[in-house]
């Protein structure tokens, strides 16, 4: 296909938040939180762009500010053939009330969902009315093969089942799921994601140092057990540091020097980690970055060439100070390693931000009294205390399911009629979600509310945007939660 021929206008939309749905994160900290580029799409823009010639457009309307009558005007006026969203399952109804408004703009214009929530549920997704088409897995591949068929005019249903991971309506408007399409083996192979579409000033994290801060991806799945989390288990694939190194020279040009590596899990392959470093190291790049690891992936020889090529902090999975609960979590970790490894992380200079989950089913308050104890012990530079909300798809929920702890398959339900009025359920057995609430911002409050940590805080300052960023996010810490 000679990339020139292609005439196909294609939109990425991020929509505007109406729908908020408080899930594990407190909305005190969560609700009108800081923009983060959405990876998802700029990888599958950053792919049609290579493969087709074709330079989509993202619209951000969270970055941008744009409402429904904005987002309106801009269709109407482009009236572009495909519109793309990145769907979770928490973002559905604004994706959605999104889709509607575009469908209203320029009734031609072709929708397809894809993302974590039509992942898994493909089927359920494509039978929402304004929906055309679902790409499900990876989406590189799969939309523009989507986009190819779109451009060569070609309708017949027996094309567009050739396409795996892809889900269309047939003449009866019945949905029809192709079969699943591979994990990308190579990610190199990949072109980086596209993120020269998007202003990336808009993007700030409020924990960063940077006004300006890059979000990449090195690998992809998870091979861990924790039964709350839906990468459980999934082929663990990563990019050669080399690939890596070429990304983050790229986005430096861009006046980018600080990176959140939102890999799940940074640290799985301990050779690859240490070959990454000393890459960076000889380089002598002069940035900074976060990374996610678990307890028992990483140990002092990893933690020294981190800090030497640049980690500033490391996101830990550590959830609960009961070992009981660990194991009932499958977490595979020991309160002991916990404390040894952060210990010697903050040995090494680099921050500990621990993620720590209350409302686990079965736990009771002497539990969640171990996990306060361990978090007054190990000092992490910062923490989250999420509520256990049991995710769909999750080996949690599942599991609960089957043990009919739930009488009703209620994530299914939302997925297959989506309605505002859906309310996130927790299953700990002692507290209601109210009180687990109270818990949670009682806990982030004594946190939160230390003086070494206000004086590190407001010393680690380096702007007043980032000032006035810390200081509204403190302060909806300290204040009440209003329902
Ligand atoms: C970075 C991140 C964030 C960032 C950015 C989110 C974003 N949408 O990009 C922030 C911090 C904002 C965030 C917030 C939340 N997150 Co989050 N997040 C992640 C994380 C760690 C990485 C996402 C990412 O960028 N992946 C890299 C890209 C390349 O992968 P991808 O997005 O899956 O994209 C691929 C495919 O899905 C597909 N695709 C994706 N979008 C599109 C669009 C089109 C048109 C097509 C064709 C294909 C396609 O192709 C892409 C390339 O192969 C994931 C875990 C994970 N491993 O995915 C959790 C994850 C997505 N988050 C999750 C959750 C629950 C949340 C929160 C609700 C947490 C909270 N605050 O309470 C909020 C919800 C925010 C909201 N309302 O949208 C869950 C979602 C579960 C679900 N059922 O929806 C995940 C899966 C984590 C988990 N383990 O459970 N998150």
């Amino acid at each position: 296909m000679i990339k020139d021929e292609l005439r196909v206008k294609v939109f990425f939309i991020v929509p505007p938040e109406e729908f908020y749905i408080e899930s594990y994160v407190t909305k005190k900290l969560d609700k009108g939180r800081e923009f983060r580029q959405k990876l998802g799409i700029l990888y599958v823009a950053g792919y049609l762009r290579a493969d087709t010639g074709i330079i989509p457009t993202v619209i951000d309307c969270l970055a941008e500010g744009y409402n429904q009558e904005a987002l309106a005007k801009i269709i109407a006026a482009e009236r572009p053939d495909i519109v793309g969203f990145s769907v979770l399952t928490f973002n559905l109804l604004d994706c959605l009330t999104a889709a509607e408004t575009v469908k209203k703009a320029s009734p031609a214009t072709k929708i397809c969902f894809g993302g974590f929530h039509t992942t898994i549920y493909p089927v359920q997704t494509l039978s929402l009315p304004v929906v055309d088409y679902v790409v499900f897995g990876e989406g590189e591949f799969t939309f523009a093969e989507l986009v190819k068929l779109a451009g060569s005019g070609k309708t017949a249903e027996t094309d567009f089942r050739l396409v795996d991971g892809l889900g269309f309506k047939d003449r009866n408007g019945a949905p029809v799921l192709n079969q699943p399409r591979k994990p990308i083996a190579d990610l190199d192979a990949l072109p980086f994601p596209a993120h020269d579409l998007i202003d990336m000033n808009k993007y700030t994290f409020v924990l960063a140092g940077d006004a300006k801060v890059g979000a990449i991806q090195t690998s992809r799945g998870c091979p861990s057990k924790c039964v709350f989390c839906d990468i459980r288990m999934t082929k663990y694939r990563y990019r050669s540091e080399e690939n890596v190194l070429q990304e983050i020279k790229m986005l430096k040009k861009m006046g980018i020097n600080e990176f959140f590596l939102i890999d799940d899990t940074f640290t799985i392959n301990k050779n690859r980690v240490l070959r990454l470093c000393k890459l960076l190291i000889s380089e002598n790049l002069g940035i900074r970055y976060k990374i996610s690891s678990r307890i028992d992936r990483i140990d002092p020889e990893m933690l020294e060439l981190l800090a030497k090529s640049g980690c500033y902090r490391i996101h830990y999975g550590i959830e609960s100070g009961s070992q009981r609960i660990l194991n009932f979590l499958q977490k595979e970790i020991t309160i002991e390693q916990i404390e040894r490894v952060v210990d010697e992380t903050k040995k090494a200079g680099i921050d500990v931000f621990a993620y720590m989950m209350l409302g686990i089913p079965t736990e009771t308050m002497e539990d969640m009294k171990q996990s306060f104890a361990l978090i007054r012990r190990i000092l992490p530079d910062h923490v989250n205390y999420s509520i256990c909300t049991p995710f769909p798809k999750t080996h949690l929920y599942e599991q609960s399911l089957q043990a009919q702890n739930i009488s009703d398959d209620y994530w299914q339900n939302f997925a297959t009629r989506p309605t505002a009025d859906f309310k996130i359920r927790t299953m700990n057995g002692y507290f209601d979600e109210p009180h687990l609430r109270k818990l949670q911002d009682k806990a982030l409050r004594d946190f939160y509310s230390s003086p070494r940590l206000i004086v590190r805080e407001l010393r680690r300052t380096k702007s007043l945007k980032q000032l006035l960023l810390k200081a509204k996010t403190g302060l909806r810490l300290l204040l009440p939660r209003n329902t």
